[in-house]
C-alpha cells in the first residue's frame, strides 16, 4: 500500500485537496505574479481563495508539489506528468545572458524633481517645469566582474538613471567617473576583453590588477586620464549614495527656437563623497561581498532616502573653442572653474525593487533615449554607444519587446504600427498597420511636426576617413591636473594603487612601460611606483603633445568634497555582558540625534546583558561584524567580558582594523586591555574616552571628520616615500 505521507502543500497523496494550503509562515501576501502590460486586468481568480491556489503556468490548480507521477510507488517518473515537465522547462530557462559590461548591478525607484527651469535651454518638459515630479529607475553597477562578483571590486561604477517623462523615456547612462578610457567606440572590445578574466584562465575575477589589462593601458596613452581617477579612491566607493555620477559626454539642449547649447550632465549626492581604503575594500569583499547593494537596500528600507543634485554645465561652441581640449573627446571633462555646475534638480530614490529580475535585471538602458529639447552632440564615442545598447538588449532580453516591460515601457502614451516578434503584449487593435492610410480617425496614430522629434540641424561636411582629430591629441595633461587636484593622501592612495596593480603583473615590460607614462604626469608619482615596484624608472612614454600645467580643480578630490556629519554612516558598537547601560544610551541617542547607524556587534548572536540587567539583542556575531564593515567603531566591554575578548583573534583583527583603516574609535577603559593584546599601542587622537554619558556627544561629533587620515602615514610603510 502506499504511503500516505503528508505533503507540504497540505494535500495527501491520494487524495484531493479543495481547500487552498496555508501560506507559510511570514508570507501573507500571496505569491502571484503582477498582470503582464496590456492584459487588461481581468482574472478568473481574482479575490477569494482560490486565487491562493498554485497553478501551472497554464492556470490549473496543482495538487501536489512535492512529489512527481510515476508508476507504482518507487516505480518511473511518466512522461505524462505535464506539471513537472513544464516546471523543470521553465526553470531551465530562467537565466538570460548576463550584460557584457555591467553584469553586476543594483536599483532602485525614485523620483526626481526640477527645482530650476531650463526652458530657455530645451523643449524637454522634464527639464522645463519647477516643481514637476518624473518617476525614475536607476541601476548602479560594476564593470568588469560577473554578475555574482563582489561589490568592493576596484572598478568604475555605473550610473544609469532612466526617465520616464511625458515625452517618452530619457536615459542617462553614466558613470561615477566623468571621462572614459578611449575615445573612439571601435576600441571598447578589445578595452573590455583586456580588463575582464584572461580568456585561457577565466581570472582574474573583477579586477584589473592583471598583464592582459595593462598591456591594453600601457599601449593606450589615451587611456592614461581615466587611469588615474581608476586608481583614486573613487573606484572603491563607501556606498552608491556616496558616489558622483557623470553623463560624461557633451549632449545639446534644443530649445523651442531651435537653438542648441551644449551640455553636460552631473549628479552630486548630497550624502557627499566618500570612498573605502583599498585594505578594507578587499576585506569587506570577504565579510559583505554585497556591502553596496545591501547598504542601498537598508537605507531606502529605513526611509533615510538617498538624494543627489543634478547639475548640468551649459556651454556654447564659443566656449567650446576656447577650451585647451575637445569637448567631443570623451577622455576629458570640463572643470568646474571653467563652466561653472547649475543644479536644476533632485534625484531621490525612494522605493526598492519588489523583484529583482523583473526590474533591475531587465531594464534596458540606452544612450539614444532621449527626448524632444534633447540632442547628441559628435562625440564619436557617444554615436558608438548608441548602436551597441539596442543591440546587446536584443539579444539579451530575447526580442525587440523588451520597451513592453513594465520597468521599461514608457509611462506616456505608446502610439505606433511597430508590431509581433517575440513576447508582444501591446497589441495594437484595428484594421490599419501602416501609415499613412486613409482610415481617417480609426486609422492609428499619426506624426506630428509640431511636437515630435526633431534633430539638431547641425551642418556636417568633410572627408570620408578613418582618422582620430588633433584636437584629441593631447593625453596627459588632464591626467596631472587630476593628480595635483587630490589632497596629499589622496595622491598617496593613487601610488598605492599603481604598485598594487602593477605588482599583480607578470612582465616586467609592461610594469615599465606603464610606468614611462606616469612619467608624462608627475614625475614624483612615477619614482615612487617605480620604487615600490622595485623598477629602474624607464624612460618617458613618447607622448604626441606636451603635457600642460593646467590649475587644480578642488572637484576633483573625494576628500575636499566629504559630508559634514556623521548621517547615514554607521557606526559598530562592540558589547559584551555587563557593558555599560548608561553609556551605551547615551552612544545611541548621539548617534540618532545626527541620523547616524548603529550595529551592536558581541560575543554571541544572541546579544549581551548591559550592567543594568537589559538585554541588547546582536545586529553580528562577532566573526561576521568586523569593524571593515563600519565608518567608526565603539569598543565597550566590560572588565569581565574584555579578557574574553582579548584572547579573541576576530576580537583583536576589530579594533586593529578600526586603527589600521584611522577610524574613529569610541572606547572605555576597559577596551584597553583589548588594544594592547591586539598590538595597538599607540593612542591617537582618533581615540576618544567614553568615560561619561556626555563623552558620547563628542565622540559622534568627531566622527563627522569620517578618517583621522594623519594616522595612515604612521600605519603604513609604503607613507613614507610620498610627497
Ligand atoms: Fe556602456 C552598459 C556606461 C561606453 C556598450 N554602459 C553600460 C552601463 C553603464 C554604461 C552604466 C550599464 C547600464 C545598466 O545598468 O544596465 N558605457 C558607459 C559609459 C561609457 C560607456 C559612461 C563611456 C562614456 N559602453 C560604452 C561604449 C560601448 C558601450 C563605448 C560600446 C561601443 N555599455 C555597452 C553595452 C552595455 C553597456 C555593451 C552592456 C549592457 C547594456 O549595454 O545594456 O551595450
Amino acid at each position: 500500500m502506499a504511503n500516505k505521507t503528508k505533503s507540504r502543500a497540505g494535500a495527501t497523496k491520494g487524495e484531493t485537496s479543495t481547500t487552498p494550503p496555508a501560506l507559510p509562515a511570514g508570507s501573507d501576501t500571496p505569491t502571484h505574479y503582477a498582470e503582464p502590460q496590456g492584459h487588461g486586468g481581468e482574472t478568473h481568480q481574482s479575490t477569494d481563495d482560490t486565487a491562493r491556489t498554485l497553478t501551472t503556468q497554464q492556470g490549473v490548480p496543482v495538487s501536489d508539489n512535492q512529489n512527481s507521477l510515476r508508476a507504482g510507488e518507487r516505480g518511473p517518473t511518466l512522461l505524462e506528468d505535464f506539471i513537472l515537465r513544464e516546471k523543470i522547462f521553465h526553470f531551465d530557462h530562467e537565466r538570460i545572458p548576463e550584460r557584457v559590461v555591467h553584469a553586476r548591478g543594483y536599483g532602485a525607484h525614485g523620483v526626481f524633481e526640477l527645482t530650476d527651469s531650463l526652458a530657455d535651454f530645451t523643449q524637454a518638459d522634464v527639464l522645463s517645469t519647477v516643481g514637476q515630479q518624473t518617476e525614475v529607475f536607476v541601476r548602479f553597477s560594476t564593470v568588469a566582474g560577473n554578475k555574482g562578483s563582489m561589490d568592493l571590486a576596484r572598478d568604475v561604477r555605473g550610473f544609469a538613471v532612466k526617465f520616464y517623462t511625458k515625452q517618452g523615456n530619457w536615459d542617462i547612462v553614466g558613470n561615477n567617473i566623468p571621462v572614459f578610457f578611449i575615445q573612439d567606440p571601435i576600441k571598447f572590445p578589445d578595452l573590455v576583453h583586456a580588463v575582464k578574466q584572461e580568456p585561457d584562465r577565466a581570472f582574474p575575477q573583477a579586477q584589473s590588477a592583471h598583464d592582459n589589462y595593462w598591456d591594453f593601458a600601457s599601449l593606450s596613452p589615451e587611456a592614461w586620464h581615466m587611469v588615474m581617477w581608476q586608481m583614486s579612491d573613487r573606484t572603491i566607493p563607501r556606498s552608491f549614495r556616496t558616489m558622483e555620477g557623470f553623463g560624461v559626454h557633451s549632449f545639446r539642449l534644443v530649445n523651442a527656437e531651435g537653438r542648441s547649447t551644449f551640455v553636460k550632465f552631473h549628479w552630486k549626492p548630497r550624502q557627499g563623497l566618500q570612498s573605502v581604503l583599498w585594505n578594507e575594500a578587499v576585506k569587506i569583499n570577504g565579510a559583505d561581498p554585497d556591502f553596496h547593494r545591501r547598504d542601498l537596500w537598508t537605507a531606502i528600507e529605513g526611509g533615510d532616502f538617498p538624494q543627489w543634485d543634478l547639475g548640468v554645465q551649459l556651454f556654447d561652441q564659443e566656449t567650446a573653442d576656447r577650451l585647451p581640449f575637445d569637448h567631443l573627446d570623451s577622455t576629458k571633462l570640463i572643470p568646474e572653474e571653467e563652466v561653472p555646475v547649475r543644479i536644476v534638480g533632485t534625484l531621490t530614490l525612494n522605493r526598492n525593487v519588489d523583484n529583482f529580475f523583473a526590474n533591475t535585471e531587465q531594464v534596458a538602458f540606452c544612450t539614444q533615449n532621449v527626448v524632444p529639447g534633447i540632442d547628441f552632440s559628435d562625440d564619436p564615442l557617444l554615436h558608438g554607444r548608441n548602436f551597441s545598447y539596442l543591440d546587446t538588449q536584443l539579444k539579451r532580453l530575447g526580442g525587440p519587446n523588451f520597451t513592453h516591460m513594465p520597468v521599461n515601457a514608457p509611462r506616456c502614451p505608446v502610439m505606433n504600427f511597430q508590431q509581433d516578434g517575440h513576447m508582444a503584449m501591446r497589441n495594437p487593435k484595428g484594421r490599419a498597420n501602416y501609415e499613412p492610410n486613409s482610415w481617417g480617425p480609426d486609422g492609428g496614430p499619426r506624426e506630428n511636426p509640431t511636437i515630435g522629434y526633431r534633430s539638431f540641424p547641425a551642418e556636417v561636411q568633410g572627408t570620408k576617413q578613418r582618422i582620430r582629430a588633433e584636437t584629441f591629441a593631447d593625453h596627459y595633461s588632464q591626467a596631472r591636473q587630476f593628480f595635483v587636484s587630490q589632497q596629499p593622501i589622496e595622491q598617496k592612495h593613487i601610488g598605492d594603487a599603481l604598485v598594487f596593480e602593477l605588482s599583480k603583473v607578470e612582465r616586467v615590460d609592461i610594469r615599465a612601460r606603464a610606468v614611462s607614462h606616469l612619467r608624462l604626469i608627475d614625475e614624483g608619482l612615477a619614482a615612487t611606483v617605480a620604487d615600490g615596484l622595485g623598477l629602474d624608472l624607464p624612460e618617458p612614454a613618447k607622448a604626441a603633445k606636451p603635457t600642460l600645467d593646467l590649475p587644480p580643480s578642488a572637484k576633483l578630490s573625494i576628500l575636499s568634497n566629504g559630508p559634514k556629519d556623521f548621517k547615514g554612516r554607521k557606526m559598530g558598537i562592540l558589547l559584551t555582558d555587563g557593558s555599560s547601560a548608561d553609556l551605551f544610551a547615551a552612544l545611541t541617542k548621539a548617534l540618532e540625534a545626527e541620523g547616524g547607524l548603529w550595529e551592536v556587534v558581541a560575543p554571541k548572536i544572541g546579544g549581551v546583558t548591559l550592567d543594568d540587567g537589559t538585554k541588547v539583542a546582536a545586529k553580528q556575531k562577532i566573526d561576521g561584524g568586523p569593524s571593515v564593515l563600519y565608518d567608526a567603531v565603539a569598543v565597550l566591554p566590560s572588565e569581565t567580558g574584555v579578557a574574553m575578548l582579548a584572547k579573541d583573534a576576530t576580537a583583536k583583527d576589530f579594533v586593529a582594523d578600526a586603527f589600521a583603516h584611522c577610524k574613529f574609535i569610541g572606547h572605555n577603559d576597559a577596551a584597553n586591555a583589548l588594544f594592547d593584546a591586539a598590538g595597538v599601542t599607540e593612542r591617537d587622537e582618533g581615540f576618544v574616552g567614553l568615560a561619561k554619558a556626555k563623552d558620547a556627544k563628542t565622540f559622534v561629533g568627531q566622527c563627522r571628520a569620517l578618517r583621522l587620515w594623519s594616522r595612515e602615514l604612521n600605519v603604513d610603510l609604503d607613507a613614507a616615500s610620498l610627497h
